[in-house]
């Protein structure tokens, strides 16, 4: 092969092999840039759960121990930024004439971007319909919350603090205005992800789960007495607002503590 012709399907290699990256970096930037206020979590592996047992006093009753640590792959999804807020869940009541949250007319919690609160499982799940999203599994909250690199807490490993998020030790009591912590973002850009309120999740709960669970996008038991809740919440111990944090709550449970987050497939 001549030295032109041989730069020529280097060139068209070259072309060829760029065109691949520039075509998946559009694809990743249109991803993200379809729904604004969701964020893009593409397929892949992360790490689920945490091996460590914790021995606190305060937790002798509740679920100490958050593993084992496994391998999940989840297919691409997009997340709520931001927790649903009370602005945008006085719109659902307008239109549905769903019931109204117990805690509505608390003067505390109810302002417009506040995150809605005392919302039951059915409520956020009817929520996520009709705005034409679901709750998220509990792969894909902790997913969004850490990320890949097997952190403790959406922004890192240092502990929680008053710059990163609402938790009990911060003592606020109340919640705040969703995304009001910017150094408390989740790797791909999720805030609140620790503390604020917990979340609900589409799963039903059960502590040995994780022994059993599907590697590839586990959507939680059959059945169960209890669903998943995620994340801690301004009214509680920080502990609970790591991400490999785990809760559980009856569906028809109706706390000042509990909101949500709404999901939805990639297409
Ligand atoms: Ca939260």
């Amino acid at each position: 092969m001549c030295v032109a012709k041989r730069r020529n399907v280097l060139f068209l290699l070259f072309a060829f092999v760029a065109g691949i990256f520039c075509s998946r970096g559009l694809f990743a930037a249109e991803e993200s840039e379809k729904y604004p206020d969701m964020v893009y979590v593409p397929a892949g592996e992360f790490y689920m759960g945490e091996d460590k047992y914790y021995d606190y006093i305060f937790m002798l009753s509740y679920n100490i121990y958050d593993g084992p640590e496994h391998v999940v792959y989840l297919d691409a999804y997009y997340i709520d930024k931001y927790e649903v807020t009370n602005e945008q869940y006085a719109k659902f009541i307008e239109e549905t004439g769903h019931r109204v949250p117990y805690s509505w007319y608390d003067g505390r919690f109810n302002q417009p971007k506040q995150p809605v609160i005392g919302v039951r499982w059915e409520d956020a799940v009817a929520y996520a319909e009709w705005v034409g999203k679901r709750l998220p599994t509990e792969a894909e909250w902790e997913k969004a919350a850490r990320g890949a690199d097997r952190r403790l807490w959406p922004w890192g490993n240092e502990i929680f603090d008053a710059e990163r998020s609402n938790v009990w030790e911060v003592k606020l009591k109340q919640t705040t205005p969703v995304g009001s912590y910017e150094k408390g973002k989740s790797p791909y850009g999720c805030y609140d992800m620790a503390g604020n309120v917990w979340e609900w999740c589409s799963d039903w709960y059960d502590q040995n789960y994780y022994y059993y669970s599907s590697r590839n996008n586990p959507k939680g038991p059959e059945t169960g007495m209890q669903k998943v809740i995620r994340g801690g919440s301004w009214h509680y111990f920080g502990h609970f607002a790591r991400c490999a944090a785990r809760y559980r709550v009856p569906p028809f449970g109706e706390s000042m503590q509990i909101g949500f987050r709404c999901a939805k497939s990639a297409e």
